[in-house]
Formats: C-alpha cells, sequence, structure tokens
C-alpha cells in the first residue's frame, strides 16, 4: 500500500536568496573586491567596453571577469587574454543567478581582486531581477536601440546605479538623443549616474575607469 503525505512548505524563497547576495556582496567587499553587474539588451557593448576596461586599468588595478551567455563560450574567448575570466553559460535561461556566479568564482580560483565584472546575460527584462552580490548596478544603453528605452524597461533602470551611454561614434549617423535617454532613465531613478563611451576608439573610457576607482573607494568603505 502507498501512503501519500503533503507536506506544505512555507519559504521565502526570495528573501533567501537576497539575504544570500548580501553575504556574497559583504565577503568580497571585507577583501577589497568591488562586484561590478552590467546590464544591457544584446549587443549593446558590455564585452567591448570590459574589453577596453581591461586595457586602460592595466596594471594600475586587478580585475577579474564573469561573463554570462545562453550558449558559447566566444566572450570568455575575448576576454581570456586580457583578465582572469569564466564563461557562465545559462543553457538556455535568461539571466545569472547568485549558485552560477559562486561556480564562476571558483573555477577561476576566487581571485582577490579590485573588481569583479560580472556580465549578464543581454536583456533588459529578467536580470533587472536577480541580486548577484553586487555593490555597483550598471545598465549599459547603446546609441543605435533607441532613445526611449528607459520607460519600456523600467525596472532595470530603477535599480541600477549608472547609465552607460555607448556607441557615442555612431550619434552622428542614428536618431538618438543622449539628453531624452537621459531624462527618461531619470524619471525612473533621479540619483542615476550617467558616462558615455566609446568602446572602439577609447572616447570616454579614461572617465569611465576613474568612476569606477572612485566607486570602489566610495562603496567599500561600509566593509572596513
Ligand atoms: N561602432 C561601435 N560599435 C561598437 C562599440 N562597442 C561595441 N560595438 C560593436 O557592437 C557589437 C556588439 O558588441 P559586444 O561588446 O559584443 O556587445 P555585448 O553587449 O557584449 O553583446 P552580448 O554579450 O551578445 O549581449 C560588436 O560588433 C562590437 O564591435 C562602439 O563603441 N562603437
Ligand atoms: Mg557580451
Amino acid at each position: 500500500m502507498t501512503i501519500t503525505r503533503t507536506i506544505t512548505v512555507r519559504r521565502d524563497v526570495a528573501a533567501e536568496s537576497k539575504a544570500d547576495a548580501g553575504v556574497e556582496r559583504a565577503r568580497l567587499g571585507r577583501r577589497g573586491t568591488l562586484v561590478v553587474n552590467l546590464l544591457s539588451s544584446p549587443g549593446a557593448g558590455k564585452t567591448s567596453l570590459l574589453e577596453a576596461t581591461a586595457k586602460c586599468l592595466g596594471d594600475e588595478r586587478s580585475m577579474a571577469v564573469l561573463v554570462g551567455d545562453l550558449e558559447t563560450d566566444r566572450d570568455a574567448q575575448r576576454l581570456s587574454p586580457l583578465v582572469p575570466t569564466a564563461q557562465l553559460t545559462t543553457g538556455g535561461a535568461c539571466h545569472l543567478e547568485l549558485p552560477l556566479v559562486r561556480r564562476g568564482l571558483q573555477a577561476i580560483g576566487d581571485p582577490r581582486v579590485d573588481f569583479l565584472f560580472i556580465e549578464n546575460v543581454g536583456n533588459l527584462v529578467c536580470p533587472a531581477s536577480h541580486d548577484l552580490g553586487e555593490h555597483l548596478r550598471i545598465v549599459l544603453v547603446s546609441t543605435t536601440e533607441g532613445d526611449d528605452k528607459p520607460g519600456k524597461y523600467p525596472k532595470m533602470f530603477r535599480k541600477s546605479d549608472a547609465i552607460v551611454v555607448t556607441k557615442l561614434d555612431l550619434l552622428p549617423h542614428v536618431p538618438f538623443s543622449v539628453e531624452a535617454v537621459v531624462g527618461d532613465a531619470r524619471r525612473i531613478q533621479p540619483d542615476l549616474d550617467v558616462l558615455q563611451a566609446c568602446a572602439l576608439d577609447g572616447t570616454g573610457i579614461r572617465n569611465w575607469c576613474d568612476y569606477l576607482i572612485s566607486e570602489r573607494a566610495k562603496r567599500l568603505a561600509e566593509f572596513e
């Protein structure tokens, strides 16, 4: 005879994940690693910005990258000649979650670096809902994707600390207003910092790196 019992488990999974992310944030913060979660729609220029960042920060600061994609290790192949990199392949999932990030970190030996960048899966929707233990959340908006995106994907912008307008070199060729995109984004999150960059010719990259260095000093102070 088969006896079936139903057990009701009441767990707030979201609260548990948030607490878990807080533990990781504190652990990495105490050792001096600023965790930066980079988000954007597909192809906005996350990997290109990281390539330019690695070249710009060079010997000045240490960094490692965890790069998320549904399939392939193409982004890791681009970045690994420059910095320690692990590709996180989600196998179809549209965003990264903390357990996969932790596995990636272990895969590169959990290095003591100044900056740990997490390139999220290209998507302006689901990644906004997942805390990866980051100290700084950056959303990229490229000049080729239209200046109307913040209002259409508000959660992504509400939960970010800064936007980086990318592909500045294409500004003369596309109908895109930096002023309009910043206005739209700041209606959602008035405290958003704004940076502009072109990863191909290096415009704005030094300023972006200085921003990272100053945010690291500011945001890690609470963990000292
Ligand atoms: N013109 C121009 N093209 C750029 C710039 N940055 C990146 N690109 C190009 O945009 C395309 C996508 O860049 P990636 O850096 O791969 O974008 P991504 O956000 O990492 O893409 P996913 O990881 O697939 O979401 C590539 O062909 C880059 O060469 C830029 O500043 N100017
Ligand atoms: Mg990429």
